[in-house]
């Protein structure tokens, strides 16, 4: 058998949607004229109200990432002591508790949605717990009502790291509808982006006014600072691309889709590889599109695909290895241990992040797809 020829340019995992350049120095061109350059500008409080519109949430409050927007949330709900969280996640998830001088306990995943079990919650919550912080990892939701139920038994609040799930909804509810806060990230890598950025998402008034005071050093006015709190501001250059990029979201959902099910149709049958849940309902981001290669069946293990992969000049990413949970400073946690996450260590040894972006093709999806059999030979 001939070999497939590599990828004359290298394909990423993803690509940044960029818009036309003209549309976007018009914007810029608005934002010289006006000599207000962030603050809570006119481009500010314009993607402010869009997003808000878009997402199906009364309030939204912009950041300049998702991080920061994170840490920000927990300090909004007066977080402390110990928080129950997943470790397969990005780095940011659990560091964004440890910031908050909040020790993180890992609860494992469950083994189709690769989000937090909510069946294993309850029996981690001691007296010193005070929030659930899920993520809906890939964008798939987090079961939510479960989570909600135990909340609210024992009195906890819930925080959902939304970093993937731009516009995601269940059964026509915006993801960020659920818990006390969601945040989401606008980063570059992200459907829709602010190069970096992020928000916010919640329905409680209350906490609008709280919000905005943290993100902005706590200051109330020219006389008055009411809280420590920090610079978590976009400015006006982000805001105006995230304006100029909401006209191309639709098209760029669209062609994501196509290539989602270019892969389905020609990985589905393929023996050792398993793929992201469908769940019915749901609205997809199209953030990612995640395989999980078994070893038994498949012939050869991730990393072996991960690495004969870039032979072809396709540069796959593990999301989400190593787990939080095995990084130097949580492995000492007693729920760090590695039969507390059973799922989740495994989980984490098998998933393959496979590129998937609008300016991709469905020819180069079929080209990458007939890689990976050609690898599994
Ligand atoms: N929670 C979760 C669950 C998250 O996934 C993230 C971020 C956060 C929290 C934190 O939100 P932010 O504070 O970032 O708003 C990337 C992103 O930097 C990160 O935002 C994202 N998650 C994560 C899943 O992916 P890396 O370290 O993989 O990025 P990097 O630089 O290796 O980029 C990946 C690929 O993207 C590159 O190989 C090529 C392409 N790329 C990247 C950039 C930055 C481009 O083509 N152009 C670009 O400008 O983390």
């Amino acid at each position: 058998m001939t070999r497939k020829q590599p990828f004359k340019k290298p394909i990423y995992v993803t690509r940044p949607l960029l818009p036309d350049l003209d549309k976007f120095n018009q914007k810029l061109q608005e934002i010289w004229n006006s000599q207000w350059l962030t603050n809570n500008g006119k481009q500010h409080l314009e993607l402010e109200h869009k997003l808000q519109q878009i997402l199906k949430i009364p309030y939204l409050s912009l950041f300049n990432n998702g991080t920061i927007a994170l840490i920000v949330g927990c300090q909004s709900l007066r977080l402390s002591g110990e928080v129950i969280t997943t470790p397969f996640t990005f780095p940011g998830t659990p560091h964004v508790l440890t910031w908050n001088n909040i020790k993180p306990i890992f609860c494992d995943i469950d083994p189709v949605t690769m989000n937090i079990d909510a069946n294993k919650i309850e029996s981690m919550i001691t007296p010193q717990t005070t929030a659930i912080l899920g993520v809906h990892v890939y964008g798939t939701p987090c079961n939510v009502i479960k989570i909600q139920e135990i909340a609210d038994k024992y009195g906890l609040k819930v925080i959902y790291d939304a970093a993937h799930a731009f516009g995601v909804e269940i059964n026509g509810v915006g993801i960020g509808n659920f818990g006390d806060l969601s945040m989401m990230s606008f980063h570059a890598t992200k459907l829709f982006h602010t190069a970096e950025g992020g928000a916010l998402l919640f329905r409680d008034h209350n906490l609008k006014a709280r919000v905005e005071l943290l993100k902005n050093f706590g200051i109330k006015n020219e006389e008055e600072v009411v809280m420590p709190g920090i610079n978590g501001k976009m400015n006006e250059i982000q805001a105006a691309l995230g304006i100029v990029l909401l006209d191309y979201i639709e098209q760029e959902r669209y062609q994501r889709q196509q290539l989602v099910e270019t892969y389905r149709r020609y990985l589905k049958y393929v023996t050792g590889i398993s793929l992201m849940p469908e769940i019915s309902g749901v609205i997809s981001s199209y953030q990612y599109f995640v395989i999980r290669i078994e070893q038994e069946l498949f012939g050869c293990d991730r990393d072996y695909v991960h690495k004969q992969l870039k032979e072809y000049n396709v540069f796959t990413r593990k999301y989400f290895y190593p787990l939080c949970s095995d990084y130097p400073h949580y492995k000492y946690l007693p729920s760090s241990s590695s039969t507390n996450l059973l799922v989740a260590n495994q989980v984490a040894k098998q998933v393959l992040s496979l590129p998937l972006y609008g300016s991709l093709n469905v020819d180069d999806v079929e080209r990458i797809c007939e890689m990976i059999i050609e690898i599994k030979g």
